[in-house]
Protein backbone atom coordinates (compact mmCIF):
# COMPACT_ATOMS: atom_id res chain seq x y z
CA UNK A 1 0.00 0.00 0.00
CA UNK A 2 1.06 3.61 -0.42
CA UNK A 3 2.41 5.22 2.35
CA UNK A 4 1.73 9.21 2.92
CA UNK A 5 4.32 10.86 4.61
CA UNK A 6 3.38 13.90 5.80
CA UNK A 7 3.46 15.78 9.50
CA UNK A 8 2.10 14.38 12.31
CA UNK A 9 -1.64 15.92 12.74
CA UNK A 10 -2.08 18.91 14.81
CA UNK A 11 -5.12 20.05 16.48
CA UNK A 12 -6.50 16.71 15.69
CA UNK A 13 -6.36 17.68 11.32
CA UNK A 14 -3.86 17.65 8.40
CA UNK A 15 -1.96 20.73 9.07
CA UNK A 16 -0.35 20.69 5.73
CA UNK A 17 -2.32 21.81 2.76
CA UNK A 18 0.18 20.24 0.34
CA UNK A 19 0.07 16.84 2.80
CA UNK A 20 -3.63 17.21 2.53
CA UNK A 21 -3.92 17.87 -1.30
CA UNK A 22 -2.10 14.02 -1.37
CA UNK A 23 -4.41 12.46 0.74
CA UNK A 24 -7.69 14.11 -0.57
CA UNK A 25 -6.70 13.16 -4.38
CA UNK A 26 -6.25 9.44 -2.88
CA UNK A 27 -9.45 9.42 -1.27
CA UNK A 28 -11.31 11.02 -4.37
CA UNK A 29 -9.78 8.55 -6.91
CA UNK A 30 -9.79 5.67 -4.56
CA UNK A 31 -6.27 4.74 -4.10
CA UNK A 32 -5.70 3.19 -0.74
CA UNK A 33 -2.92 4.89 1.37
CA UNK A 34 -1.42 4.64 5.03
CA UNK A 35 -0.01 8.44 6.62
CA UNK A 36 3.29 8.12 8.30
CA UNK A 37 4.29 10.94 10.31
CA UNK A 38 7.55 12.38 9.49
CA UNK A 39 9.57 15.44 9.36
CA UNK A 40 10.71 16.98 6.53
CA UNK A 41 14.74 16.96 6.24
CA UNK A 42 13.84 13.00 5.77
CA UNK A 43 11.70 14.02 2.65
CA UNK A 44 13.79 13.63 -0.76
CA UNK A 45 13.52 17.28 -1.41
CA UNK A 46 13.78 18.14 2.43
CA UNK A 47 9.81 19.61 2.66
CA UNK A 48 6.77 17.28 2.83
CA UNK A 49 4.65 15.52 1.55
CA UNK A 50 6.82 12.47 -0.16
CA UNK A 51 5.37 8.96 -0.96
CA UNK A 52 6.88 6.16 -0.94
CA UNK A 53 5.29 2.76 -3.24
CA UNK A 54 7.25 -0.55 -3.17
CA UNK A 55 10.44 1.06 -2.25
CA UNK A 56 10.07 3.77 -4.54
CA UNK A 57 9.83 7.51 -2.95
CA UNK A 58 8.27 10.04 -5.03
CA UNK A 59 8.54 14.00 -3.59
CA UNK A 60 6.33 16.66 -4.41
CA UNK A 61 2.46 16.62 -4.18
CA UNK A 62 2.12 17.38 -7.60
CA UNK A 63 4.76 14.75 -8.99
CA UNK A 64 3.23 12.30 -6.70
CA UNK A 65 0.09 13.18 -8.49
CA UNK A 66 1.53 11.96 -11.58
CA UNK A 67 2.75 9.61 -10.36
CA UNK A 68 -0.57 7.71 -9.35
CA UNK A 69 -2.27 8.92 -12.29
CA UNK A 70 0.72 6.97 -14.36
CA UNK A 71 0.76 4.17 -12.40
CA UNK A 72 -2.87 3.86 -10.67
CA UNK A 73 -4.76 5.45 -13.40
CA UNK A 74 -6.24 8.63 -14.14
CA UNK A 75 -9.31 8.03 -12.50
CA UNK A 76 -10.41 11.67 -12.14
CA UNK A 77 -8.70 13.72 -14.99
CA UNK A 78 -9.75 11.56 -17.95
CA UNK A 79 -12.36 13.43 -19.16
CA UNK A 80 -11.01 17.10 -18.54
CA UNK A 81 -11.17 19.32 -21.76
CA UNK A 82 -8.69 22.16 -22.18
CA UNK A 83 -11.55 24.72 -21.29
CA UNK A 84 -11.18 23.06 -18.04
CA UNK A 85 -7.87 22.25 -17.49
CA UNK A 86 -6.34 26.05 -18.17
CA UNK A 87 -8.27 27.48 -15.26
CA UNK A 88 -7.81 24.21 -13.25
CA UNK A 89 -4.50 24.87 -13.57
CA UNK A 90 -4.45 28.66 -12.50
CA UNK A 91 -6.56 27.68 -9.36
CA UNK A 92 -4.11 25.11 -8.50
CA UNK A 93 -1.20 27.80 -8.94
CA UNK A 94 -2.83 30.42 -7.29
CA UNK A 95 -3.62 28.25 -4.31
CA UNK A 96 -0.03 26.48 -4.10
CA UNK A 97 2.04 30.02 -5.32
CA UNK A 98 0.11 32.76 -3.45
CA UNK A 99 -2.58 31.52 -0.58
CA UNK A 100 0.07 29.71 0.49
CA UNK A 101 2.07 31.51 1.82
CA UNK A 102 -0.37 33.80 2.85
CA UNK A 103 -1.70 31.10 5.03
CA UNK A 104 1.94 30.28 6.11
CA UNK A 105 2.27 34.10 6.97
CA UNK A 106 -0.69 33.98 9.41
CA UNK A 107 0.53 31.60 11.11
CA UNK A 108 4.27 31.81 11.59
CA UNK A 109 4.56 35.80 11.08
CA UNK A 110 1.38 37.33 12.40
CA UNK A 111 1.66 37.23 16.33
CA UNK A 112 -1.94 36.95 16.62
CA UNK A 113 -1.82 33.64 15.52
CA UNK A 114 1.56 32.66 15.98
CA UNK A 115 1.13 31.57 20.00
CA UNK A 116 -1.39 28.91 18.59
CA UNK A 117 0.20 27.40 16.05
CA UNK A 118 3.27 27.49 18.21
CA UNK A 119 1.46 25.16 21.00
CA UNK A 120 -0.23 23.24 18.31
CA UNK A 121 2.48 22.40 16.29
CA UNK A 122 5.69 22.20 18.99
CA UNK A 123 3.60 20.35 21.78
CA UNK A 124 5.60 16.91 20.78
CA UNK A 125 9.35 18.56 21.58
CA UNK A 126 10.18 18.50 25.16
CA UNK A 127 8.89 21.83 27.01
CA UNK A 128 12.75 23.05 27.80
CA UNK A 129 13.22 22.84 23.91
CA UNK A 130 10.17 24.21 22.75
CA UNK A 131 10.94 27.68 23.03
CA UNK A 132 13.93 27.64 21.69
CA UNK A 133 13.42 25.06 18.90
CA UNK A 134 9.49 26.86 17.43
CA UNK A 135 12.27 30.32 17.33
CA UNK A 136 14.70 28.57 14.87
CA UNK A 137 11.90 27.07 12.74
CA UNK A 138 9.94 30.22 12.74
CA UNK A 139 13.08 32.50 11.83
CA UNK A 140 13.71 29.99 9.00
CA UNK A 141 10.22 30.10 7.93
CA UNK A 142 10.65 33.78 8.07
CA UNK A 143 14.00 33.78 5.68
CA UNK A 144 11.54 31.94 3.39
CA UNK A 145 8.98 34.33 2.91
CA UNK A 146 10.97 36.89 2.75
CA UNK A 147 12.73 35.10 -0.31
CA UNK A 148 9.30 33.86 -1.33
CA UNK A 149 8.55 37.99 -1.48
CA UNK A 150 5.23 37.99 0.89
CA UNK A 151 7.67 38.48 3.98
CA UNK A 152 8.56 41.62 2.82
CA UNK A 153 5.39 43.85 2.82
CA UNK A 154 3.24 45.19 5.88
CA UNK A 155 0.57 42.61 7.54
CA UNK A 156 -2.23 44.06 5.57
CA UNK A 157 -0.99 43.72 1.59
CA UNK A 158 -0.26 40.56 2.57
CA UNK A 159 -3.84 39.61 3.86
CA UNK A 160 -5.43 41.51 1.05
CA UNK A 161 -3.39 39.16 -1.39
CA UNK A 162 -4.64 36.66 0.06
CA UNK A 163 -8.16 38.13 0.30
CA UNK A 164 -7.92 38.96 -3.75
CA UNK A 165 -7.09 35.16 -4.10
CA UNK A 166 -10.04 33.86 -2.31
CA UNK A 167 -12.50 36.56 -4.07
CA UNK A 168 -11.45 34.72 -7.52
CA UNK A 169 -11.76 31.25 -5.82
CA UNK A 170 -15.06 31.91 -4.74
CA UNK A 171 -16.18 33.19 -8.44
CA UNK A 172 -15.06 29.81 -10.36
CA UNK A 173 -17.37 28.07 -7.72
CA UNK A 174 -20.20 30.30 -7.86
CA UNK A 175 -20.10 29.06 -11.50
CA UNK A 176 -19.59 25.35 -10.72
CA UNK A 177 -19.89 22.42 -7.93
CA UNK A 178 -16.73 21.86 -8.15
CA UNK A 179 -13.42 23.36 -9.02
CA UNK A 180 -13.82 23.46 -12.88
CA UNK A 181 -17.07 21.82 -13.49
CA UNK A 182 -20.01 19.35 -12.41
CA UNK A 183 -17.77 16.56 -11.88
CA UNK A 184 -14.84 16.32 -9.46
CA UNK A 185 -11.35 16.32 -10.71
CA UNK A 186 -8.19 16.26 -9.26
CA UNK A 187 -7.98 20.27 -9.04
CA UNK A 188 -10.28 19.71 -6.19
CA UNK A 189 -7.82 18.00 -3.82
CA UNK A 190 -6.27 21.44 -4.24
CA UNK A 191 -8.72 23.56 -3.68
CA UNK A 192 -10.28 21.60 -1.01
CA UNK A 193 -6.75 21.28 1.13
CA UNK A 194 -6.02 24.66 1.04
CA UNK A 195 -9.40 26.11 1.96
CA UNK A 196 -10.01 23.21 4.81
CA UNK A 197 -6.62 24.61 6.05
CA UNK A 198 -8.16 28.01 6.21
CA UNK A 199 -11.52 27.50 7.49
CA UNK A 200 -11.11 24.29 9.34
CA UNK A 201 -8.31 24.94 11.44
CA UNK A 202 -8.69 27.13 15.00
CA UNK A 203 -7.09 30.53 14.19
CA UNK A 204 -9.76 33.34 13.03
CA UNK A 205 -7.88 34.99 11.01
CA UNK A 206 -8.79 37.25 8.29
CA UNK A 207 -7.84 34.83 5.91
CA UNK A 208 -10.81 32.96 7.43
CA UNK A 209 -12.66 35.90 7.81
CA UNK A 210 -13.16 36.87 4.38
CA UNK A 211 -13.47 33.05 2.97
CA UNK A 212 -16.15 32.57 5.16
CA UNK A 213 -18.41 35.47 3.76
CA UNK A 214 -18.19 34.00 0.60
CA UNK A 215 -21.40 31.61 -0.09
CA UNK A 216 -19.81 29.79 -2.88
CA UNK A 217 -16.97 28.32 -0.39
CA UNK A 218 -18.08 27.34 2.57
CA UNK A 219 -21.08 25.01 0.21
CA UNK A 220 -18.41 23.81 -1.43
CA UNK A 221 -16.43 22.81 1.52
CA UNK A 222 -19.67 21.30 2.59
CA UNK A 223 -19.90 19.56 -0.49
CA UNK A 224 -16.55 18.23 -0.83
CA UNK A 225 -17.00 17.02 2.56
CA UNK A 226 -20.47 15.07 1.67
CA UNK A 227 -18.19 13.21 -1.37
CA UNK A 228 -15.39 12.32 0.81
CA UNK A 229 -18.14 10.58 3.10
CA UNK A 230 -19.53 8.68 0.12
CA UNK A 231 -15.91 7.70 -1.04
CA UNK A 232 -15.32 6.22 2.00
CA UNK A 233 -18.61 4.38 2.78
N1 LIG B 1 5.97 21.91 -4.11
C1 LIG B 1 5.85 21.11 -2.91
C2 LIG B 1 5.68 22.04 -1.71
C3 LIG B 1 5.68 21.27 -0.41
C4 LIG B 1 5.84 22.18 0.80
O1 LIG B 1 6.06 23.40 0.70
N2 LIG B 1 5.72 21.55 1.96
C5 LIG B 1 5.88 22.27 3.19
C6 LIG B 1 4.73 21.94 4.16
S1 LIG B 1 3.13 22.40 3.56
C7 LIG B 1 7.14 21.82 3.90
O2 LIG B 1 7.53 20.66 3.83
N3 LIG B 1 7.77 22.72 4.63
C8 LIG B 1 8.88 22.39 5.47
C9 LIG B 1 10.14 23.09 5.11
O3 LIG B 1 10.15 23.86 4.12
O4 LIG B 1 11.12 22.87 5.83
C10 LIG B 1 4.65 20.16 -3.05
O5 LIG B 1 3.80 20.40 -3.91
O6 LIG B 1 4.65 19.13 -2.36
Amino acid sequence: MIEIHQFAPAWGMNISPFCLKVEIYCRLAGIPYQARSTLPFRGPRGKLPFIVDQSQRVPDSGNIVTYLKANYGDRLDGQLSDAQSAPGHMLRRLCEESLYFVIVYSRWIDDRYWPQTRDAFFNMVPSGARQPVAGMVRRAIRRGLTGQGYGRHPLAEVYAAGIADLAAIAWQLDKHSYAVGECVTSFDATLYAFLFNILRVPLETPLKQAASKHASIIAYLERMDELLKEKSA
